[in-house]
Parts: C-alpha cells; sequence; structure tokens
C-alpha cells in the first residue's frame, strides 16, 4: 500500500483524506498557505510543508510547488480532493512523470470529460442518451441560428470547457440567440481561455440526479446509486440527498445501468459521478461527467456504508473491487446541507450537533480564522435516518442545535428551507429556490 500521501488540498476534505489516510495507515502531507498555518489539516497531518502566500494560484493551485512538495517530502501519492487541481489533467499528467500516483482517473480522461462537448458525443456514442442537439462545435451565429432552428427553441447555449454555469445561457427565439451567444462566448473566452460553443434543448425545470460510480483498474464498475442535488442557488449546490425522492425504482435502475456504461465508454477508473438532468416526463439525459471526488460524496456514505475515499486510494494502488453491483445495498435516506461563511473573519464560539445518524463534516475550530482567499463553505452537516421523514426532521433539529459565532453564515436560510412545507413534502425541482426563496 502507498505509504505516503500529500493531500493537495485544504478545508474540511483534507481533513477527510488524512483521517481516511491515518485509519489505513498511511502517513500523510498536508500542504498548506501562509493563510493556512494554524488551519486544522496543516495541525491533523503526520507532516506539513507550506507552498506559498495566501492566493491560491501561489500555493494551492500551483503545480510546480505542490509536486516539489511531494517530492521532497518523499509522498508516493496525491490526493487532490476537489476544486483546485483535482479536474487538471495537467497536473495529473506531471504526478505520473514525477512517478507520483495521482488519486483520480487517468490524465487523457480527465481531459476528455473535461470538454462537455466531446463527453456528450463519446456518451452518444456508446447509447448513453444524451440531450438533443449538436455534434460540432458552433463556429459562427449563422451556424448556432440554423442548428437551433432544428432542435426547436428555447435552446441552451454551453461553453464546451464550462460547466457549472459559467459560459451558459438561454435563447427562447431566432431574437434572442445572437446575442446570448455572444455574451456566452466572451465569458467562456474569458473564463477558459476558450470559446468552443455547443448547443442543446433546453428542459425545462429538471432534477438533477448524479450517480456516483466507483471503477477500478481491472474492468471492475459498479454504482452506488444517485445523489438528488436538485436544490440550488445560482449552481451552487446547498442541499444534497440520497436516494432521490423523485425516482422509481425502475428508473434508479436504468439510469444506474446507464451510468455504468457512460463510465465504461469514458474508459474511466477511480471515483467519479455521471451527471444527469430528469425531465417532467421522466425522461433522463447525460450531461456531464465529474472526475473527481464531490463535496457532496457522504450522503452516499451513508446510505452504502462504503468509506469512499478509502476506495479511491485502494483503487488507485491498483486493487481490484470487493464487492459487486449485486453486493451493494441502500439503506435508509441521507441528507447533506451546506453551512457556507458569507464573508471571512474569526470563529469566536463554536457549538456542534451531535446525534444518532449525525455527521458533521468540518474543518472550523472555536478560534479559526477563515481566510478571504478560499471557498466559503465551512461545514458539512449529515444525517441519516430510515426514511426521507426522519432524516429532514433531523437536519431541523442538528441546525437547531447548531451554533457558529464571529462570522455570518447562511444557517438560517437553511433552516427556512429544511421547514419550508413543499420541502419537506419533497421532493423538488432546480426551480425551488428561485420560486420560494428569491
Ligand atoms: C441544462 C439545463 C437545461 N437544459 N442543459 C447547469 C449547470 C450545468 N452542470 C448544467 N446545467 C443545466 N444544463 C439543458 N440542455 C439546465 C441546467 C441547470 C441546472 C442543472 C442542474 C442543477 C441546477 C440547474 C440550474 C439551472 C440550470
Amino acid at each position: 500500500m502507498f505509504e505516503k500521501i500529500l493531500i493537495a488540498n485544504r478545508g474540511e476534505i483534507a481533513v477527510r483524506i488524512i483521517r481516511a489516510c491515518r485509519e489505513m495507515g498511511i502517513r500523510t502531507v498536508a500542504v498548506y498557505s501562509e493563510a493556512d498555518s494554524e488551519a486544522l489539516h496543516t495541525m491533523l497531518a503526520d507532516e506539513a510543508i507550506c507552498i506559498g502566500p495566501a492566493k491560491s494560484q501561489e500555493s494551492y493551485l500551483n503545480m510546480e510547488r505542490i509536486l516539489s512538495a511531494a517530492v521532497a517530502m518523499g509522498a508516493d501519492a496525491i490526493h487532490p480532493g476537489f476544486g483546485f487541481l483535482s479536474e487538471n489533467a495537467r497536473f495529473a499528467e506531471l504526478c505520473a512523470l514525477c512517478h507520483i500516483k495521482f488519486i483520480g482517473p487517468d490524465s487523457r480522461v480527465i481531459a476528455k470529460m473535461g470538454n462537455k462537448a466531446e463527453a456528450r458525443n463519446t456518451m452518444e456514442q456508446a447509447g448513453v442518451p444524451v440531450v438533443p442537439g449538436g455534434h460540432e462545435p458552433v463556429a459562427s451565429v449563422e451556424d448556432g441560428k440554423a442548428l437551433a432552428e432544428k432542435i426547436g427553441y428555447p435552446v441552451m447555449i454551453k461553453a464546451a470547457l464550462g460547466g457549472g454555469g459559467k459560459g451558459m445561457r438561454i435563447a427562447a427565439s431566432p431574437e434572442e440567440f445572437e446575442v446570448n451567444f455572444l455574451n456566452a462566448r466572451r465569458e467562456a473566452q474569458k473564463a477558459f481561455s476558450d470559446g468552443t460553443m455547443y448547443i442543446e434543448r433546453y428542459i425545462q425545470e429538471p432534477r438533477h440526479i448524479e450517480f456516483q460510480i466507483l471503477a477500478d483498474e481491472h474492468g471492475n464498475v459498479v454504482h452506488l446509486g444517485e445523489r438528488d442535488c436538485s436544490v440550488q442557488r445560482n449552481h451552487q449546490k446547498l442541499i444534497e440527498e440520497a436516494p432521490s425522492a423523485s425516482i422509481s425504482r425502475e428508473l434508479r435502475e436504468k439510469m444506474g445501468e446507464t451510468a455504468v456504461r457512460a463510465a465504461r465508454a469514458a474508459g474511466y477508473t477511480n471515483a467519479g459521478t455521471v451527471e444527469f438532468l430528469v425531465d417532467r416526463e421522466d425522461r433522463f439525459y447525460f450531461i456531464e461527467m465529474n472526475t473527481r471526488i464531490q463535496v457532496e460524496h457522504p450522503v452516499t456514505e451513508m446510505v452504502t456504508g462504503l468509506d469512499l475515499i478509502k476506495e479511491q486510494i485502494r483503487i488507485a494502488w491498483g486493487e481490484p473491487l470487493r464487492f459487486s453491483q449485486k453486493d451493494i445495498r441502500l439503506s435508509g435516506h441521507a441528507i447533506e446541507c451546506r453551512i457556507n461563511a458569507r464573508m471571512a473573519g474569526t470563529v469566536t464560539g463554536l457549538l456542534l450537533p451531535g446525534g444518532c445518524g449525525v455527521r458533521v463534516d468540518t474543518a472550523i475550530y472555536n478560534g479559526c480564522r477563515i481566510p478571504p482567499n478560499y471557498d466559503a463553505m465551512l461545514m458539512k452537516l449529515i444525517v441519516h435516518g430510515q426514511d426521507r421523514t426522519e432524516a429532514v426532521k433531523k437536519m431541523q433539529s442538528v441546525l437547531g442545535e447548531l451554533g457558529i459565532e464571529g462570522v455570518e453564515t447562511n444557517l438560517e436560510e437553511q433552516y427556512g428551507i429544511f421547514t419550508h412545507p413543499v420541502f419537506e413534502a419533497g421532493p423538488v425541482d432546480t426551480g425551488f429556490i428561485e420560486r420560494y426563496f428569491k
């Protein structure tokens, strides 16, 4: 097994990975920026090395510094967590060149799935349903308009290197097309230094359902069921749950098989997520594949009993999966709620919830500083109940207990969502926040 893993991340996910390594008897190296010298991940790892100033570009996003740290500390693998370099194909490639195992899929798979237009074509060729749309990038306004006419309005204009909503515009009519296409392309060019665009039919008020998959390096692929991530604002997920309250057992089975087919078509290894949109008629469409461990992975862990970080490490070491699809049993219902800071500051008081089926994933502690340089997520609250009703009740109780002083958070808003009668009754679609929490 690996002897030493460097964690190229910070915050709760770095802590999560350190804990998994410790349980497996693997030594850990934390990397930290000057703003994180007293961060929990810096203190919990066996060893820690400063890699630069607070700015991400000069620390957590700096490939040379992280690889130099890994070589200097004698790490034999790097876990990238999520965000930062986790979906950077060049970084995965550089790890391989340095003889350090990147804990994730092959760099070519990251690059292929990172291009959403290419991923779409790969999936369509493998018989995975995709949203009706074009097969070629849209080179001009004229080409785009002609294609949109064929697809039928409204259409969704997307950036090939996008995802998460950047470089994305709806066009409801030919009149709207030109300006929205040009704005989307300008945004994409600025954000990704690439203006490759594609078009799909616009799916109205879809549900966002994603399947967790695990693939080892011996050709075995399983899915671990789905997560419903429909509760989001401006493409920021707020709540995730497993299983989805809005799909039947039959649909789950069909989508799960499709997710496995998608992973095979991509030549996927390690943990990944196949994202689908589900329309009002229960038709489902592949939209993207995420080649990283995701923020919301704990809800899958709660309903499967698996430790996904440990599975990632075992797969990266070359072990075959120790279970097949028929061994995967989903039990109960899990919900995750993201607590975000609204500003930087110092935590001056902290009261954590607890109880049966309650999990708190965080790297904050009383007295810790929240630097302004990074993602604002402070904590993930995860509950597991026998069914959705019990899980929702549990989360209401958990949110009522939690106390964070010193930094403003979205705790009140989350309490509002969990006690909203429409959410309580469930399920909800991606328009829920817009409709009830403007
Ligand atoms: C769509 C769509 C409707 N039709 N594609 C948003 C982020 C990116 N991952 C894909 N997204 C969407 N793609 C077509 N053809 C609607 C969305 C979308 C969305 C998707 C999932 C969760 C929340 C969303 C909120 C707004 C739009």
